[in-house]
């Protein structure tokens, strides 16, 4: 059956009100079409209008999906990225493109000041930069595009190249980030775990006293609806947090927010595998990582796995205590090969069940619980759903063996993509688009899904399968 029918019959079989799909090809070209208007030449921004610089994580999720339509230019992508790494391992939540202009994005280099702020934390001269980070996820792209072309990657010396400095980036990480000294990293500021908006993130912030309204200009609300992103109270803390940690010179340690998230480590896990694989590809045995990466996630699940609640949480460092709210960062752990047994069956019981109901009540997988008093489906990381989360849920269902609900997220994502108009997030139960549409993450990881699911053994290149077999 071809990728249209398959579509259609299992839209019929669901009884959810999709529009026409698009065939497999018309689907292809409108995605290449997203990703080629976003690209400047060396990397592509997340947005023209609303994020026109290059973004760390974005960078990572789009040049999985640029390793279908031209490995060379995702390997770019990243070595873009790296090229703006700080001397002290980290890699920059933002690299600015010095021809747009300053007030198109807020905060812009002239907050971050990273050349002169930063010099001492060993940011780049020639390039300025945001000062905080995001999650860890180019290990695991690196790995994906070298996979897509291995020729070109060893005929380049692309794993070489930018395998010193994914080390770097994750010693940074477990060494200068490990705040809570149990082995994982920590973010100390909301846009750090990417999930800015989150309700995770509403007791800890309220700690932080806001920079006030007038002293600073949000560009975000020239582009998108004031009730679907964050409110001036919470950019006043954003500002705040994000100033005075250019102020203490981007030196790490106890800050007034601080917390152990189960996605960004979760991720740095799957990057350290990645890593591992990286090494070995260069010659090394790259047992010490998984090793490390075993024994984070051993971490993972002492310090945030919360069984009543099925699935993990969030981890304040201020007061010690897990943070109560149910995020879909708390399901994203599913991706990891060594988790035991009853904790990824109770994880895809969380995903199906009422506080998120995939394949239930919603298309995509929410941001945020369902059944949360802060649930919105329209505002920002409250609850609406995000193409790389549900990319990443994907890979977790089809590695612990949930065939049919992978096949049939990674559908919903295809026809959610295109319907949307390649949006940058979508209303969880209707598919309707929200925020920007063209959205560069989202078609990269349609298109990834759209090869995955097409060509079934790329699957296994990518090494999704348990590796090792589950635990427990
Ligand atoms: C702040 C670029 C980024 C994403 C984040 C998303 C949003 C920025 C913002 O856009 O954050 O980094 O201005 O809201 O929350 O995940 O990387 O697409």
């Amino acid at each position: 059956m071809d990728r249209t029918a398959q579509l259609t019959t299992r839209r019929a079989e669901r009884d959810i009100a999709y529009d026409p799909p698009p065939t497999a090809d018309a689907l292809h070209v409108r995605a290449a079409r997203v990703l080629e208007g976003n690209w400047t030449g060396a990397s592509t921004v997340p947005s023209r209008g609303l994020y026109p610089h290059q973004w760390s994580w974005d960078s990572a999720f789009i040049a999985v999906g640029l390793r279908h339509l031209s490995p060379l230019r995702a390997q770019t992508e990243l070595e873009t990225l790296l090229a703006a790494q700080w001397g002290d391992g980290r890699i920059p939540h933002i690299v600015f493109n010095p021809s747009v202009p300053l007030d198109a994005y807020f905060p812009s280099p002239d907050f971050w000041r990273s050349s002169t702020a930063g010099r001492t934390a060993g940011a780049p001269r020639t390039v300025q930069t945001s000062g905080i980070v995001q999650p860890p996820v180019h290990a695991l792209a690196a790995w994906l595009v070298h996979r897509a072309d291995p020729g070109l990657s060893r005929a380049r010396g692309f794993l070489e190249r930018v395998h010193p400095r994914l080390a770097a980036w994750h010693r940074y990480l477990l060494h200068r980030r490990d705040l809570g000294g149990a082995g994982l990293a920590s973010v100390v500021h909301p846009w750090e775990q990417g999930m800015d908006n989150s309700p995770c993130w509403d007791a800890p912030l309220a700690r932080v006293a806001p920079a006030p309204a007038r002293s600073f200009r949000r560009a975000d609300l020239d582009h998108g609806a004031a009730q679907d992103r964050p409110t001036d109270l919470d950019y006043g803390r954003y500002v705040r947090l994000a100033a005075d940690y250019r102020d203490r010179h981007y030196a790490d340690g106890r800050s007034d927010f601080a917390v152990e998230d189960p996605a960004f480590n979760a991720l740095l896990i799957a990057s350290e595998h990645a890593l591992a694989r990286i090494a070995h590809e260069l010659g090394a045995t790259g047992t010490a990582r998984h090793a490390r990466a075993e024994r984070l996630t051993g971490a993972l699940v002492e310090r945030l796995w919360d069984p009543a609640a099925g699935m993990f949480l969030c981890r304040d460092l201020c007061d010690g205590r897990p943070i109560g709210e149910r995020s879909v960062s708390g399901l994203i752990p599913l991706l990891l090969p060594g988790l035991p047994r009853d904790i990824t069956t109770a994880l895809v019981g969380t995903l199906t069940g009422p506080h998120f109901g995939l394949g239930r009540s919603t298309r995509l997988v929410p941001s945020y619980d369902l059944l949360g008093e802060a649930f919105d489906p329209h505002r920002y990381w409250r609850g609406p759903a995000w193409f790389n989360t549900a990319w990443l849920v994907e890979r977790g269902l089809r590695a612990h063996g949930e065939r049919d609900r992978a096949d049939a997220l990674a559908e919903a994502v295809l026809t959610s993509a295109a319907g949307s108009g390649f949006a940058e997030y979508v209303d969880p139960y209707t598919g309707a688009a929200c925020g920007a549409t063209g959205f560069s993450w989202t078609a990269a990881l349609a298109l990834d899904l759209l090869h995955s699911t097409t060509h079934h053994d790329s699957a296994v290149d990518d090494d999704r399968t348990v590796r090792g077999g589950d635990r427990g």
